[in-house]
Formats: structure tokens, sequence, C-alpha cells
């Protein structure tokens, strides 16, 4: 059945109704006052945390993310000419006004400019290209103008994809606006999941699949092979009921600063691992990366396919657990430099000349290294593969007794935390005392979320317990880290949420 993107007349997609009236009736008060008009809808799209299944999204094994409770709302009405304008209930973001081309050819796009209007022009133009492909009459016309004010409550910057909730919000819009209705959610994800390319971002896919199909109190399996598909698998409903808080450590890693030594190296080290064990199996491995070289998961499939003539694993969850445990014994065998391996280790590893590694792994992104950490990097992958599972059968197995479901899926998120720290290298002190402070009052399971090396932290905690947890973060992180922090900052830097609905429309008001 394809779903489509649901509409609401009331606030009831939000598990704090009340909380929102006083937003929305701002929203729409001010939005009649600039633009001396009444709107016509409101697109709203949330921010998404990764609750398992961490550096693995790109090796393309199955990642466990949520929608949450803070999202992008924009409030729109059409107009009769061809001018989007654009204001923000946030002074920070100014008002912004473009005219569509005339021709109808795509919104142009200036990514050397960081401006807050390329976000809402990335949602445009893939939301114009896939009317263009499916209503070919209308390639050649300009979409509509419209105007639109927007408000966003996803803390920026904090691995909550704020960027994808507004993309995405941006989309729905502009569709609607043109009178595209029924949109189903894969239609949604389908186009938007390229949309920040356009602004010069290569991401993955998860965040705007999490933002589209998220559903309350489900968390979403996302798989990325043999396509991209999220299925939404419920939390049991216990009393006390669950909650998850995040929290930002405030410790920034900026991704393009540190990019060489971390995020960037992490892509390069699992296509080196997952190319050493194919050398091994004197297997060739389809390039399937954006480094344009084999993935784990490649390697997996591959190792299969020769071995036992199987067919590439359709993610079901015992033969993917038999997969994965053989992979985890493989990797003892075939690394045996534990430790790391420098570079001519990797290429003798790999039969491959010094040119030719250079050309096919250091050339796309600049990385730097002592040792290559082929054996930490495999036995994290796998191992977080095999427990995206096993919590996905535990959601599946609606357990009788909440706090053993709690306790179980708390253990696994505590493991892949260990494993991110130890094996992945991801993790950084102050993400380990926050785990560690939480752990200690009331959260069953605790780890980084996102990247890491800085950045959010989640939680898994129940709705009698998060004002604990919060209370002693509070007091013993964020007032111990950053005397002098206001409480405005410490409320930016925490986010309780339950699993929250993706994008949706507002008709009411
Ligand atoms: P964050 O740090 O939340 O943006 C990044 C990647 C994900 C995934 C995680 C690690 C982007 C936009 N997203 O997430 O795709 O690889 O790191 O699991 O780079
Ligand atoms: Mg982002």
């Amino acid at each position: 059945m394809v779903s489509k993107i649901p509409e609401f007349n009331d606030l009831s997609c939000y598990s704090d109704p009340a909380a929102q009236v006083a937003r929305y009736e701002k929203l729409i008060q001010l939005f009649t006052e600039k633009f001396g008009k009444s709107l016509d809808f409101v697109a709203r799209s949330p921010g998404r945390v990764n609750l398992i299944g961490e550096h693995i999204d790109y090796c393309y094994f199955s990642v466990l993310p949520m929608a949450i409770n803070v999202d992008v709302v924009m409030a729109v009405a059409g107009t009769d000419d061809t001018i989007i304008r654009l204001a923000n209930m946030d002074s920070v973001f100014e008002p912004r006004e473009f005219e569509l081309p005339q021709n109808g050819s795509l919104v142009p796009i200036d990514t050397t400019v960081s401006d807050w209007a390329n976000y809402f022009k990335c949602g445009h133009l893939v939301a114009q290209k896939f009317i263009q492909e499916k209503y070919p009459d209308r390639v050649g016309k300009p979409l509509k103008g419209m105007n639109v004010l927007t408000h966003g409550n996803v803390p920026t910057g904090g691995g909550l994809s704020s960027s994808a909730a507004f993309a995405c919000a941006a989309s729905l819009a502009v569709l609607r606006v043109n009178g595209i209705i029924d949109i189903s959610k894969d239609d949604l994800t389908k186009m938007t999941v390229v949309s920040e390319h356009y602004v010069g971002v290569n991401t993955g896919g998860m965040d705007q699949c999490a933002s589209v199909c998220g559903e309350k109190d489900h968390a979403l399996y996302v798989e990325f092979r043999p396509k991209l598909k999220a299925t939404a698998f419920g939390f049991p409903q216990t009393t006390p009921p669950l909650a998850f808080l995040i929290a930002n450590t405030l410790v920034t890693s900026n991704k393009h600063e540190t990019a060489s030594t971390n995020y960037n190296l992490r892509v390069v080290e699992v296509s080196l691992a997952s190319e050493v064990l194919a050398t091994k199996f004197g297997l060739k491995l389809v390039p399937d990366s954006s480094l344009s070289t084999g993935t784990l998961r490649g390697f997996m499939d591959a190792y299969y396919a020769t071995q036992f003539g199987a067919a590439s694993w359709d993610g079901e969850i015992e033969e993917g657990r038999k997969r994965l445990s053989k992979m985890l014994e493989i990797i003892e065998e075939v690394f045996t430099f534990k430790d790391g391996y420098t570079t001519k280790q990797a290429e003798q590893n790999m039969n491959i000349t010094t040119e030719g590694f250079h050309t096919k792994f250091l050339a796309q992104f600049t990385v730097r290294y002592e040792k290559l950490q082929l054996y930490a990097r495999a036995k994290h992958v796998y191992s977080e593969a095999l427990r995206v599972l096993e919590s996905l059968a535990l959601l599946q197995s609606s357990p009788a007794d909440p706090v053993e479901f709690f306790e179980k899926l708390g253990c696994l998120m505590n493991q892949s935390q260990e494993s991110c720290d130890q094996f992945f290298n991801c993790s950084c002190p102050e993400i380990g005392s926050v785990c560690q402070i939480a752990r200690s009052h009331g959260s069953y399971g605790s780890r980084l979320t996102g990247a890491g090396f800085g950045g959010s932290t989640v939680h898994l905690t129940t709705m009698d317990q998060v004002n604990t947890v919060k209370k002693a973060l509070i007091e013993e992180y964020y007032l111990k880290k950053f005397p002098g922090i206001t409480e405005e900052e410490i409320n930016k830097a925490i986010v309780v949420s339950r699993p929250a609905v993706g994008s949706s429309f507002y008709n009411g008001g």
C-alpha cells in the first residue's frame, strides 16, 4: 500500500498538541500581517535522531532512526505571480525574495554563499523536477509564486537534521501550491534524498527518509539495499511510557575542519577494509560507495554468493544474524594487524601499487593518518549492523514486561556506544561523561548519535524519569563544564521527544 503524506485539521500529529497551539496561532497571525492575506495551509517536517546503527549507512547496512518532536513549519499561500517570498519568524534569518526563471528552468542555486534560502531552493528544485517528470506538459513553464512564513525549532548544528527537515517541508509546500495534492511518502522521500546535493552536501538518505516517514511511537527501520526503504515498527505501549532524551554535548566537531582525520577517514578505512577482505578471498567487489570502491555490505554479499551461491541478503533477521556473525569471525582471521595497517601493509594486502592505492582511495578526500584501522572499523560496522538487527527483533517481539524491553534495548544502545568509542573511535570524553551521568540517573541506554566526535547523545528513559536524567545532566555536566551557561542555552541543548509523525499538512486555523 502506498502511504500518503497525512493531513491534519488539528495539532494531533504532535505528542504535546497543547504546547503547539500558541506557536501555530502566532504563525498564522504573523503570516496574515506580513502578506496581507490568509494562508492556504501549513507544511511541516521534523528533525530526526538515530537510535542505533552509527556509521554504517554508508556501508549500506540498515539503521534505526526516528522522527522527533521538533520540526520546521511553513505557512504557505500560492500567488498569481512567479515570485517566491520567504520570511522567517527567527529574525536571524532575514527575508528573502527571488523570481522563478520564466522559461520554466530549475531555480539556480549559488552554492558559494551560505544562505538559508538555498535550502528552500533545493527543496523547490527537486519538487519541480518531480512535477516535470510526472507532467511533461508542465516542462518549460514556471511554477507558481508563493508566500512562505517559516518557523523551525530543530536545534541547528546538533546532529538532528534541521537541514533535511527544512528541505522536506519546502518540497512539500511547493508540490501542494502547484496542485500536487496526493503526495506519497515514497515520492517525497525519493525526491528529497538528493535535495541537499544541490547545496553541495553529499548526504546519504537516512535523514530525509526519517523526516518524511516518521510515525508516532514508531522507530523507522531504514534499508539502503536493494533500495531505499523505511518500515515503521511500533514501540510497546508501556506504563510509564518511554521517552528519549537527546542532549547535545555542546562540543562541536567541525565536520569540515576535522573531516580528514574523522568522518572522511572512516569512510576510506571501511572501504579499504572491504577491499582487503575481497582480495583475501579472490573476490571482485562492484564499485558501490561514494569512493567508487566496494563496501563491507558488498563484501558480505559477494562472499555468500561465491561460497554458497546464495543471493544477496534480503534483510531477513535470522539470515542476517548468521551472515554477520560469520563476518565477525572472518575479520578476526583476515586482519592480522589488529592495531592498524601502514599504507605499505594495506597495499600489500590488496595487491595494489602505491599509485593505484592513491588514485583509488586517497584522491577524492584528503585524509591524514598514521595507521589505517581496518580491523577495528570492520569490527564496529559488522557488530553494529548486528545490533540494529537485534533491536529490530526486539521491536517485533512485543515483550510482555516493559522493563525487560527497556533493559534489552538499552543494553544494545550501551554496546553501540562502547563500540563507537573502542573500535570506531568516534566518541570523545564529553560524550562518555554525559552517557555515564545519564545511566546512573535513570537512562536504560545512552550513546552518541550522528557522526560523533562531539555533538549529540541519545538516552532511552521513561516519562517519569526524564526530569531526573535532565536535572543530573544540567548539574553534573552543563553547569560544571560551561560555568555561566544560560538557561536558554541549556534548553536548546536538551530535547525530550517521543517518536513523532513525519512530514504532514495542517489545514486548520
Ligand atoms: P549527522 O552527524 O547526524 O549529520 C552523519 C551522516 C549520516 C551518518 C552519521 C553516522 C551527514 C549529513 N549525515 O550524521 O549519514 O553517516 O553521520 O552514523 O553527513
Ligand atoms: Mg544536515
